[in-house]
């Protein structure tokens, strides 16, 4: 039987339009997912949107909206943009729907019952936009920790729940599971700065807004958005419903995928409240870093921000993924630059990939009529090396992918474009053309084409479009497009590849495309 993958991004507030941060997160776990189809795990994505609390009830008061209106409005532009984006999502939950607001309310009643959470007082400084209370020593200048903004004191009755006592579990947890937070510096900062100094207790109900579930016995108390939000990874596989077959099959969680900024909540408060659930706790959160601009953090005001359906329209879905994918660095934050944008697309696609396709081909035509007929007789000790190099980038990448460092992963792909570049100014066949070296000539032909076979199997997680081309072009038959079929290197036979070569990556004006980029962000 297929080993399962579980795999989720957060569910994103709908307080604005989704600009290429959410983008970049939704399309990374998209593209682990189809890593690990390709490698024949049953896999499962799930996606969504945060739709309760103070702030949605705010944003949609200042668009003259009620919250509801709001939110379907938000859901639908999400889907849209996860559709243009070909996000292969196997649902999109919604903390409003019935499916999940009755269970959370049911979850908090079990949890009361069971005494992990109790009635008190909370005093405290509250920061609006985070919707969480701070200490008075939590806070920074007198701001809110996380953030940087002003923060209210405020006192009310609410509901409490135990952290104290599942701490020791968890640091217990932590010490058996050393790879659960990725990467380990996280990991180490969350143990360090909030479990190891002890954990207070968390206030998880609010009564100064009622944009949320309610608590079943006592409804002046709304659900604190968190507990809301983030049991959204088990009702979305029908926990607590009549039908929880899903649930059954794919929890635990193999991979949440988390921006750095959410990761206490995924990595104490969530494993928590699962503790106290009696259920098994996620495999691993990868917390990614984030995406800045040359200025700073993306900000509406700064004038900065840039949304993902441009530079789709404009330079194509597999242009935009490759470049994220690649700029952004495991768990560290990478920097988006219009001139960064339009040097990878001009480097790294147009000139690396698309070249070496436009060559292959036209040399194929010239040398052979099209005509690749079967793997060499002999091969010489370039083409050997060759083959192993080729290997070499294979379990690299599978390494990379494996343990999420995706950039490394795409950046090692990019060493076999090369590599095979290289090789055409090794063999030189166009003097082996002259030179009536037939044999040799067919040789190289054969390598080129096997290694662009592997290069389109190893990008089409996160380019399917060019690696599909990439296979029409040569004409790979569909059993030499599976990732099983990656480390074959003689496989191919009596294939014709086209006459006509569609360029993969027309090469981009610089000034005028960066120009058009600054533009975009102005709107
Ligand atoms: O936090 N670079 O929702 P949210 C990279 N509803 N990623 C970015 C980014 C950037 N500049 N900006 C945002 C919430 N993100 C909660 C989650 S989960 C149970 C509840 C991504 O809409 C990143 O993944 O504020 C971050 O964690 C997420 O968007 C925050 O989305």
């Amino acid at each position: 039987m297929a080993e399962k993958f579980y795999i989720t991004t957060p569910i994103y507030y709908p307080s604005g339009k989704f600009h290429i941060g959410t983008a970049y997160t939704t399309a990374l776990a998209n593209t682990i997912k189809k890593y690990k189809k390709a490698r024949g795990y049953e896999t499962y994505l799930l996606t969504g949107m945060d739709e309760h609390g103070q702030k949605i009830e705010q944003v949609a008061q200042k668009n003259g909206k009620t919250p509801q209106e709001h939110v379907d409005e938000m859901a639908e532009a999400a889907q849209k943009l996860w559709e243009l984006m070909e996000i292969e999502n196997d649902d999109f939950i919604r903390t409003t729907q019935p499916r999940h607001e009755r269970v959370v309310a049911e979850i908090f009643d079990r949890l009361m019952e069971q005494g992990d959470i109790y009635k008190s007082e909370y005093e405290g400084w509250y920061c609006m936009p985070c919707e969480t209370y701070f200490t008075e020593t939590q806070l920074v200048d007198g701001k809110c920790p996380d953030c940087g903004r002003e923060v209210k004191k405020m006192k009310e009755e609410a509901y409490f729940f135990n952290m104290k006592k599942y701490a020791g579990r968890l640091i217990q947890f932590y010490n058996d599971n050393p790879n659960f937070i990725l990467p380990e510096s996280r990991k180490n900062e969350l143990f360090n700065n909030f479990l190891k100094p002890g954990l207070e207790d968390l206030c998880v109900s609010r009564t100064s807004f009622d944009w949320g579930v309610k608590v079943k016995k006592d409804p002046k108390h709304v659900v604190y958005v968190w507990l809301d939000a983030l049991t959204n990874y088990i009702t979305a596989l029908g926990y607590l419903s009549d039908d929880d077959s899903l649930m059954k099959k794919y929890w635990p969680a193999d991979l949440h995928i988390v921006g750095k900024d959410i990761i206490r909540f995924h990595g104490i408060y969530w494993p928590i409240f699962l503790m106290a659930l009696d259920l098994p706790l996620p495999k691993q959160i990868y917390a990614h870093g984030f995406i800045m601009m040359k200025d700073g953090k993306m900000s509406k005001s700064k004038g900065n921000v840039i949304y993902p359906e441009p530079l789709i329209e404009r330079y194509g879905l597999d242009a935009f993924q490759y470049f994220l994918l690649r700029e952004m660095s495991f768990g560290q934050d990478g920097t988006f630059t219009p001139e960064g944008f339009v040097d990878r697309f001009n480097f790294d696609l147009c000139n690396d990939l698309g070249n070496l396709l436009n060559r292959t081909i036209g040399m194929i035509n010239k040398y052979f009529a099209g005509e690749i007929k079967q793997y060499p007789e002999k091969c010489s000790d370039i083409d050997k090396e060759l083959e192993q190099f080729a290997n070499g980038v294979i379990t690299q990448v599978e390494e990379y992918f494996d343990t999420y460092h995706i950039s490394n992963a795409v950046a090692e792909t990019w060493n076999l474009v090369a590599r095979t570049n290289k090789y055409i100014d090794e063999t030189t066949p166009w003097i082996l053309a002259k030179e009536d070296r037939k044999e040799e000539l067919q040789s190289v032909m054969y390598h080129l084409v096997e290694n662009l076979r592997k290069i389109a199997i190893l990008i089409k997680p996160y380019m399917t479009h060019t690696s599909e081309k990439i296979f029409a072009q040569l004409s790979i038959p569909e059993e030499l497009q599976t990732w099983d079929s990656l480390k074959e290197y003689d496989k191919i036979k009596n294939i014709t590849v086209t006459q006509t070569p569609e360029v993969l990556f027309a090469r981009l004006d610089p000034e005028v495309e960066q120009e058009a980029i600054k533009e975009m962000m102005k709107v």
